[in-house]
Order: C-alpha cells, then sequence, then structure tokens
C-alpha cells in the first residue's frame, strides 16, 4: 500500500507516525512548507532503530511524489483558533482544497481520498466535486471521532470500561452534530435506558462541545491525538478488508431522505472505500435534527467561493 498524507502538521505527522508504526504501507509526507515534511520524516527514520522497525516513510514538498497512490489523507489547511468555528474556515481551506484535489485528480485518479480538513463535510463534498471520483471513494474523518468522544465521556459518567460501550454519532462533524443516545449500547443496552434526560443532554452538549473545549485550552490549534487515532483506524480498516461498520462522512444521494450532502453517517468500510451506506431507523425528533443539520450543511456548501 502506498499511502499519501497532504499537510504535515499536527495532525498529519502524528496519523504519519501511527500509520507508519502499524505497519500500513509506504508513508509519503507532503506539505507546502519547504523542509517541514523532510525534516518530520527524517525524524520518523530515525526513530525506526528504537522502535527495531524499519518502516518505510518519505517528506517532500512535491505533490508530485503522491503519483499511483492507494489512499490519500488530506490534513493540509488552516485550524480553528479560540472563538473561530470549523465554518469560519470554509473559504481558505475550500481554496487549499481545490489546488490539492487539482493534483490528486490527475496524479492518483484510483486513489481513496480521506478527507479531515475542516470544515470536514463541506471540504469533503468539495473534494468529491473536484476530484470527481466515485462517492464510494471520497469520505471524510469526523463520525468517528466524534463517536470516541461520546464514548470517553459516557465512561467517565457510568464508570465502565470504554470496550463495553459502541456509541453512535451523525450528522455534520460542527454545531450540527448528532450524538444519538438511542442507538449507543452499552452491552446491549441503549444509553437511554440507563440515564435521564437530563444527564443524557450534558453528555450530549459536552461531546458537541468537545472539540471547541480543546480549541480553547490549547490556545492554538485544535486537537491532534485523537483525530490521528481516528484516521489512522479508518485507513487499518481499508488495509485489511475487515468490513468494520463505522461512521464517516459520506456521500448522500437520497439515504436518510437527504440529497447531495456529505454528513456523517455509519457505513461499512472496506477495501475499496464505502461498501454500504447504513440507514438506521431513526425516530422523527431524530430525523428532524438530523434533516435540520443537513439542510445547514447545504446552505453553508452554497457559500463556498474558490477562484475557477
Ligand atoms: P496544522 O498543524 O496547522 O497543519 C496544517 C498543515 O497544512 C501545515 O503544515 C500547512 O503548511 C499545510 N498546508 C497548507 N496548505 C497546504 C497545501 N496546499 N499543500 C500541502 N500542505 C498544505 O493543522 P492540523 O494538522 O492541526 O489540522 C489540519 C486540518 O485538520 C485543519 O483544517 C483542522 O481544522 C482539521 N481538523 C480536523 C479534525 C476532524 O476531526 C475532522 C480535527 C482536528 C483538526
Amino acid at each position: 500500500m502506498k499511502i499519501s498524507i497532504i499537510g504535515a502538521g499536527n495532525i498529519g505527522s502524528l496519523t504519519a507516525m501511527r500509520l507508519a508504526e502499524g505497519g500500513m504501507g509506504e508513508i509519503i509526507l507532503v506539505d507546502i512548507v519547504p523542509g517541514l515534511a523532510q525534516g518530520k520524516s527524517l525524524d520518523l527514520e530515525d526513530a525506526r532503530p528504537i522502535l527495531k522497525y524499519n518502516y518505510p516513510i518519505q517528506g517532500t514538498n512535491q505533490i508530485k511524489n503522491i503519483e499511483g497512490c492507494d489512499i490519500i489523507i488530506i490534513t493540509a489547511g488552516l485550524t480553528r483558533k479560540p472563538g473561530t468555528t470549523r465554518e469560519d474556515l470554509l473559504n481558505k481551506n475550500a481554496q487549499i482544497i481545490k489546488e490539492v484535489c487539482l493534483q490528486i485528480k490527475k496524479l492518483a485518479s484510483q486513489a481513496i481520498l480521506i478527507v479531515v480538513t475542516n470544515p470536514l463535510d463541506l471540504m469533503t463534498q468539495l473534494a468529491l466535486k473536484i476530484t470527481g471520483f466515485k462517492p464510494q471513494r471520497v469520505f471524510g474523518m469526523g463520525a468517528s471521532l466524534d463517536a470516541a468522544r461520546f464514548t470517553n465521556l459516557i465512561s467517565q459518567e457510568l464508570n465502565i470500561p470504554n470496550t463495553n460501550i459502541e456509541a453512535c454519532v451523525i450528522g455534520s462533524h460542527g454545531e450540527g452534530m448528532l450524538p444519538l443516545p438511542r442507538f449507543t449500547k452499552i452491552k446491549g443496552v441503549s444509553l437511554d435506558e440507563i440515564l435521564d434526560e437530563q444527564k443524557l443532554s450534558a453528555l450530549v452538549r459536552k461531546t458537541v462541545e468537545r472539540g471547541t473545549e480543546i480549541v480553547s485550552l490549547l490556545g492554538s490549534g485544535s486537537a491532534f491525538f485523537a483525530p490521528s487515532a481516528a484516521i489512522a483506524s479508518l485507513v487499518k480498516i481499508m488495509v485489511k478488508d475487515e468490513k468494520r461498520i463505522i461512521g464517516v462522512s459520506a456521500y448522500l444521494n437520497g439515504e436518510y431522505g437527504i440529497k447531495d450532502v456529505c454528513a456523517g453517517v455509519p457505513c461499512r468500510l472496506g477495501k475499496a472505500g464505502i461498501e454500504q451506506i447504513i440507514e438506521l431507523d431513526l425516530n422523527n425528533q431524530e430525523k428532524e435534527a438530523f434533516l435540520k443539520s443537513a439542510a445547514n450543511l447545504k446552505k453553508q456548501y452554497s457559500l463556498i467561493a474558490i477562484s475557477p
């Protein structure tokens, strides 16, 4: 497997480390800042004798080195600062996605793309449009991170191991995120049968605000440990063809009554990318919230103004 990561910042470089150490294939780290990806890759190389594992890694500022890659992860873009929403990044990051995706289309037309740049769902849809790739091969990492955050908070609230929890989060990776207590199971029991309304809504609110909480504590930049772990797990599912069901931002074309929007939904992933979009049997309240989240994404997407 040849895997490239475009954007060698916090998430990109940590993802490179996780994938290299996980033996996922040949890793190519790319950044526009001269020397940045090269320096980080030399540092990762130097760890090989200590780890006693000779993983292949390369750093470059030449995007042409992504040629023929099987999987491409886009972590290029600006991050949030305290007070910045993911949506504020819209047009600046849209321009970056456009430039990067035009190159991907030319150099790696068979690749599967994992978009990470925020605002996540909108950048995923833009990447899909610019590459013209099949929707099965372009998706965003967001919902699995949101589910991990929900899981972590539930495990603390209930004082149980997080391995006992299967959390479900759909909707946008942003203000329109929908952690779903009814579809979140603790050893088969729905979370809404375990916690009262007040505790549930506090956990849901904390999950939605988790990224912002981290941004304001860091002071500059945003989360990268859990996001890079979430990306690495998506890559592993595809490299090993695990066919696991996991939340990703996928292009919806009628599923859930939503058309022409990328949003977080559970999908079966395998070596070809998205193999199936799973439609949960939402109740009226959940459905209404999801439609609202999708309508908001559609409105935001229409605000993207990038030069031709
Ligand atoms: P940061 O550490 O600033 O790294 C971004 C890197 O992108 C920098 O090194 C830039 O030089 C590089 N870059 C910019 N333009 C290009 C280009 N055209 N080609 C190649 N490289 C380029 O940011 P980060 O790694 O913390 O975050 C990266 C992106 O992920 C941001 O948009 C974040 O908002 C987003 N993010 C997403 C999540 C999700 O869960 C979806 C979580 C956290 C951050």
